[in-house]
């Protein structure tokens, strides 16, 4: 049997804004756009992904937090509407996916067998959460791809950002042993921002790009920091310095999706492609991505 693959590794951030500003069918509320810099970006990306022949997409997600254990989606499809409970106003979203459930319990078995606590998520009514839509959309508009999506455990709350990124660590290896065992090519996306401090008001009209920048100058300049290690290639620097960066930024690495991600994909020590970076209500967002194959691999920005 062939042995599967891990054909890319994107990080996606997924503020619903940028699905209220590309105003897609699916999406109730309309706006007049916003966030160019990183919607622009993402369909680059997305444009690559159309060029990468794959059989599944893999999702950790901070917005399905789950307290004891990881949990993985285990129904075939999954129909709903996701309204955003923060932002209503920005994000009611009719969804209708389709999941990977053969390669989800079998990273579910393979995470297990490593020490991790499990649990396949059976309910057909469950709400997939944001997370997930949004980085979904943005990458595949089509949805013409089987998903996996896996839970965040809130092991950075029980315990600290060291254990979280150890957790996240280990999951990687699981996921990663499980994909190969599969035959499959996957793409797999950590779903977050990076520093994460945010206003608490919106601006009336919440596209309104000239009420738009980052919280404060130090959150700018650590999420600088951590695009020139992507840049550079030193992700394992970056996974080392994660507690420092976490903890000052408050960033959505928190949840475990970079540390997971790049654990799976051995830690890569070539440049990530960057495709774009901007604030949405002050939170530091880049889409970037890791393409193994160094005949693909671009410099983008
Ligand atoms: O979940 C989010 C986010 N991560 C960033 C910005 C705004 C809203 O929601
Ligand atoms: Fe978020």
């Amino acid at each position: 049997m062939i042995k599967g693959e891990i054909v890319l590794g994107c990080l996606a951030p997924h503020p619903p804004h940028l699905v209220y500003a590309d105003n897609p069918d699916e999406n109730e509320p309309t706006s007049e756009g916003g966030w160019e810099a990183l919607r622009w970006g993402y369909a680059r990306l997305a444009r690559k992904l159309k060029t990468i022949e794959y059989d599944a997409i893999v999702i950790l997600t901070p917005h399905w937090q789950t307290y004891i254990g990881t949990h993985f989606l285990g129904c075939d499809s999954f129909k709903s509407l996701s309204v955003d409970p923060i932002f209503p106003n920005l994000f009611r979203y009719h969804y209708n996916l389709k999941v990977d459930v053969e390669l989800s319990e079998r990273m579910c078995e393979i995470a297990g067998e490593a020490g991790i606590i499990t649990k396949m998520m059976r309910n057909p009514d469950f709400r997939v959460d944001y997370g997930t839509i949004t980085s979904c959309h943005l990458l595949n508009p089509d949805w013409d791809k089987p998903i996996v999506t896996v839970s965040s455990n809130r092991n950075r709350h029980y315990y600290s950002v060291e254990v979280m990124n150890e957790q996240a660590q280990a999951l990687g290896a699981a996921c990663r042993k499980a994909i190969e065992e599969s035959g499959k090519r996957v793409v797999l996306i950590a779903s977050h921002s990076l520093s994460h401090r945010h206003f608490t008001t919106e601006a009336p009209l919440p596209e309104d790009m000239s009420r738009e920048h980052i919280y404060n100058h130090s959150q700018y300049v650590w999420d600088m920091k951590v695009i020139d290690l992507m840049r550079e290639g030193k992700m394992q620097e970056f996974i080392d310095l994660m507690p420092e960066f976490t903890e000052q930024t408050m960033a959505e690495t928190e949840g475990g999706g970079l540390t997971w991600m790049m654990a799976a994909m051995g830690m890569p020590n070539y440049p990530a492609e960057i495709y774009g970076y901007q604030s949405v209500i002050g939170t530091g967002n880049v889409v970037a991505c890791w393409d193994p194959d160094e005949e693909t691999r671009e410099m983008v920005l």
